[in-house]
């Protein structure tokens, strides 16, 4: 497997103080890290979509990408980039890939011709998994390019549309079952609206329920056993992406009575063009018990859409890190890189190197947050900060055996109250010397 990128050799750690761009500073794989391997903290996932099939295309301009395998079309370029795939991740050292219908198998003139090219492409990324050990992460299925789904897949104004979207669903889950998929992701597409003068919102969510409810249905059939995921964005194609966020899809899975079949894959660049952070939409996902997966990357936060940028932020690569930690880990989840080399990018060395900029931010961002939690540096601060619950008055109140009188008793004799400072810049400060320590 040295064919594609065969002026690249396997990359390795060579320690923070190397120079070189085509080896790791921090990530160390077998490292072990508060009991568990790096890697398998760390569980990282190359995006079949932007890393094999993007082409540095934008509104304004054409296809910038230099690739080994430019000049094929059709099923030899699909064969191609089945072989550069596994290539590049076993160069990297990444044991995981995520998929749609679409990046692995071109879609021809019809679904029958559609599902006869993924039945030929499926076996041979089998046989490539088998053997190198990279796993399957994720599928999913592509549900908004085609001109068909305009106006939406499951939540399209047309049944047949809605049908087309079952069938395809329906193949991308049987497929990523075959692949023995960890989990099955749904993204929003289209689903949502431009404006509501034509939009029966009541009805498109109602079908939007049905439908995972199929899906769901579907998988139990054919004995699925991964982790169906739902990965919010607040819009983008649509103006507003029904599942705007980790709060608005929880709301959402209990009204539908999905709540258990459902967990969500956390994207950066999602979490803030919501107007939130990477951490906010980690941290609501883990105390409701529901997060899944990462999509790691990251926007630009001068420009209001999904760049989809590799993230080299070590803030947020250090909250996120920080989250799963507390949330006893990301498993079956992973990070996936839903990121893609910027158009000027355009060299095949710059996927390696952008590949190793974000797995060197999160491995750092790893080591930073084990060492927050073992210090406990926040964990104890918080704790002391709302030290009036664990006793007298705030304890009745946690206890449930506070009421609207008890209380108006209590605080007519206590009206003095003194609060304690929030330390905010203390704080971090202190999260900011930890970056810079951690080793
Ligand atoms: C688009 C989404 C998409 C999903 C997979 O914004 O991030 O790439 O992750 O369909
Ligand atoms: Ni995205
Ligand atoms: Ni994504």
């Amino acid at each position: 497997m040295n064919k594609y990128f065969s002026n690249i050799d396997k990359i390795t750690f060579e320690g923070a103080k190397s120079m070189n761009p085509l080896a790791f500073k921090y990530y160390d794989a077998e490292r072990m890290v508060s009991g568990k391997k790096m890697k398998d903290h760390l569980r990282f996932a190359m995006s079949y979509w932007h890393t094999m099939t993007g082409s540095g295309a934008d509104p304004f301009g054409m296809a910038t990408m230099e690739r080994p395998y430019n000049d094929l079309t059709g099923m030899k370029l699909a064969n191609a980039r089945v072989d550069a795939a596994f290539e590049l991740m076993s160069k990297l050292g990444i044991e995981y890939f995520c998929f749609h219908d679409f990046d692995i198998a071109p879609e021809g003139e019809s679904l029958q011709e559609k599902n006869n090219n993924l039945e030929y492409i499926v076996p041979l990324i089998k046989e490539k998994m088998k053997e190198t050990g990279i796993k399957c992460l994720w599928g999913t299925t592509n549900a908004f390019s085609n001109p068909r789904f305009m106006h939406g897949a499951a939540t399209s104004p047309n049944a047949d549309v809605f049908a087309y979207a079952a069938a395809q669903v329906k193949k991308a889950i049987d497929i990523t079952h075959r692949l023995c998929g960890e989990n099955y992701v749904f993204w929003g597409g289209r689903e949502g609206y431009d404006t509501l003068l034509n939009t029966d919102v009541e009805l498109e969510n109602d079908n939007l329920a049905r439908f995972l409810h199929m899906a769901k249905d579907y998988a139990n059939k054919i004995g699925f056993k991964g982790q169906f995921l739902i990965e919010p964005k607040p819009k983008e194609p649509t103006k507003h992406q029904y599942d705007f966020d980790t709060m608005t899809v929880l709301g959402f899975l209990r009204k539908y009575d999905l709540i258990n079949y459902f967990k969500m894959n956390i994207e950066a660049n999602h979490a803030t063009l919501a107007g939130h952070t990477f951490q906010h939409e980690l941290l609501m996902s883990r105390i409701n018990g529901v997060l899944g997966s990462i999509d790691a990357n990251q926007g630009d936060m001068l420009l209001g859409w999904d760049t989809d940028q590799f993230p080299t932020n070590i803030y947020d690569a250090t909250m996120c890190m920080y989250e799963v930690l507390k949330n006893g880990g990301i498993a079956p989840g992973g990070l996936n890189f839903d990121s893609k080399v910027r158009r000027g990018s355009n060299k095949p060395d710059d996927l390696f190197i952008s590949y190793i900029a974000g797995m060197d931010t999160f491995a750092k961002g790893l080591l930073v947050a084990d060492k927050l939690l073992t210090d406990r540096v926040l964990e104890d601060f918080i704790k002391n900060r709302y030290k009036s619950y664990s006793n007298g008055i705030g304890k009745d109140i946690v206890d449930g055996k506070a009421d609207f009188e008890s209380l108006y008793n209590y605080i007519i004799l206590n009206d003095q109250v003194s609060l304690d400072s929030g330390r905010q810049e203390m704080l971090e400060d202190i999260v900011n010397r930890y970056i810079y320590s951690a080793e």
